[in-house]
């Protein structure tokens, strides 16, 4: 028998509806404490259920809903209590309940609770909380696919693949002595490596997929004045950063966000690239430097015509700024498609002009860098990898794998069956079947309150 409990399934703060969620077996004997329905017929399932909330001294119109255990999302009783959104009000009425006999819930307790009553697996609930922490659209349909079960059926797939090869070879173990075609080691190394290829297959998608989750790291640099601040305030539609026309305004780095094409972008400008004695400023410059090695691009802004310099990221867009006050003879000579060399070889032209201040091409900008950073096939891939948990357990299920297929050449089948099971409880991990409770316990803390 598990304990009731009770939290505020909403954000802390006042609004119009607050909800409170209580899940276990006294759930609706402890809300009956502090709700009665005005109604007097017996609570319909899943039904809204108009009542009056009552407890010290404070009274208010309520609606409840009652879940009965196992159709719940807990698979437990389940009450909720739709009322009026005040922070004190519902932190009072979660007191009231716990006064009757709730605890309050941990972090993510009622997300566990529907995990170990098979309501769903974990990356199912992870898919969830994805959902509810995604901040593009892109990043809020790899939440919900996940939600709806790919990366489950997935692993399933796979386990289901390595049942099969585990029970063949304890057959051939078990029972050497029977006349039937055992599993021989070479066809053992077929079935790890068709698994290695598909477990491939989806490591392919980490990179955009942990892209789609957190945003692509966009980083603007260049040497002082050239409009850097003025770009990310384009970029984002407002006054974020400060600009003036003396070089060296910007110190501390600044990251902000816009999305293009249902993916979010985090811009960060920087300090202008330059030699200075003054502290502060070389202190931003030498963040810029960080900044610049870990970007996933870098828009290298300049606002006259220079050889480029070299930059410590593989991934560089050349930008010219202030377009508006060069002269059409300028943009002859630098536009897109002459692009690159100059007369004698040297690389000097620009990717993209652009203004800042008229806004000149700052879509296209957009353009570019989405197609700079972003792989559009795989964004919408059924098995997209967004979570490093799950990218982590895919790995170790493939070096066990590549492990048994090693061992195909020179071991007996006993040896192979440890890695196959080592790879399978790997794949376990994902969906939680295999977790131990600590890394569950240590999951579900980072879930919200009330979830
Ligand atoms: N005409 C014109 N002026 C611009 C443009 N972009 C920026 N400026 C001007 O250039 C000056 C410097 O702009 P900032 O955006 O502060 O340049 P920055 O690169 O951030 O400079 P630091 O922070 O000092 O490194 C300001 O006077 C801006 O108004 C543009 O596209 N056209
Ligand atoms: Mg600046």
């Amino acid at each position: 028998m598990t304990d009731t409990i009770c939290a505020i399934a909403t954000p802390a703060g006042n609004g119009g509806v607050a909800i409170i969620r209580i899940s276990g077996n006294n759930a609706l004997e402890i809300s009956k404490g502090i709700f009665e329905p005005f109604s007097r017929s017996a609570p319909e399932p899943r039904k809204a259920i108009y009542g009056r909330l009552n407890f010290d001294a404070v009274t208010d119109d309520c609606i409840g809903l009652y879940f009965p255990a196992p159709n719940s999302f807990t698979g437990e009783e389940v009450v909720e209590l739709q009322i009026h959104g005040g922070y004190y009000l519902a932190n009072a009425v979660v007191n009231a309940l716990i006064s009757r006999g709730a605890r309050l819930a941990e972090r993510g307790e009622f997300s566990k609770r529907a995990v170990l009553n098979g309501r769903m697996d974990m990356s199912q609930a992870e898919g969830i909380i994805d959902m509810i922490n995604a901040n593009s659209l892109t990043a809020l349909r790899a939440g919900s696919r996940l939600m709806h079960g790919t990366m489950h059926k997935f692993v399933e797939e796979l386990q289901a693949k390595l049942t099969d090869c585990l029970c063949e070879v304890n057959v051939a173990l078990d029972y050497p002595e029977h006349d039937i075609e055992y599993i021989t080691a070479s066809k053992v190394s077929e079935i790890c490596n068709n698994l290695v290829k598909d477990i491939n297959s989806a490591l392919a998608t980490a990179a955009t997929g942990v892209k789609v989750k957190n945003g692509v790291k966009v980083v603007l640099a260049g040497d002082p004045n050239v409009g850097k601040s003025s770009l990310l305030n384009a970029l984002i539609g407002y006054d974020r950063a400060i600009v003036t026309d003396i070089a060296g305004t910007t110190r501390d780095t600044i990251s902000e966000s816009y999305e293009y094409n249902g993916m979010l972008f985090n811009v960060t400008d920087t300090a202008g690239l330059r030699t200075t004695l003054d502290i502060v400023e070389s202190a931003g410059i030498e963040r810029a430097r960080d900044e610049i090695a870990t970007a996933d691009i870098v828009v290298y802004v300049t606002d006259k015509m220079e050889l480029r310099p070299e930059i410590e990221n593989s991934n560089v867009l050349y930008v010219l700024n202030k377009s508006d006050l060069l002269n059409n003879d300028d943009l002859i000579n630098n536009c897109k498609n002459d692009k690159n060399l100059s007369k004698n070889g040297d690389k000097l032209a620009f990717d993209l002009i652009i203004s800042a201040k008229t806004g000149e091409n700052i879509q296209e900008l957009k353009k570019i860098i989405f197609e700079k950073t972003i792989d559009t096939e795989l964004v919408n891939h059924e098995i997209l990898l967004t979570n490093t948990r799950h990218i982590e357990c895919l790995k170790r299920a493939k070096s066990a794998l590549m492990q048994t297929i090693e061992n195909c050449n020179n071991t007996t089948l006993d040896i192979l069956s440890i890695t196959l099971m080592q790879a399978w409880q790997d794949l376990g991990e994902i969906t939680g079947t295999t977790a131990s409770e600590h890394i569950i316990d240590e999951i579900f803390a980072r879930f919200c309150l009330g979830k």
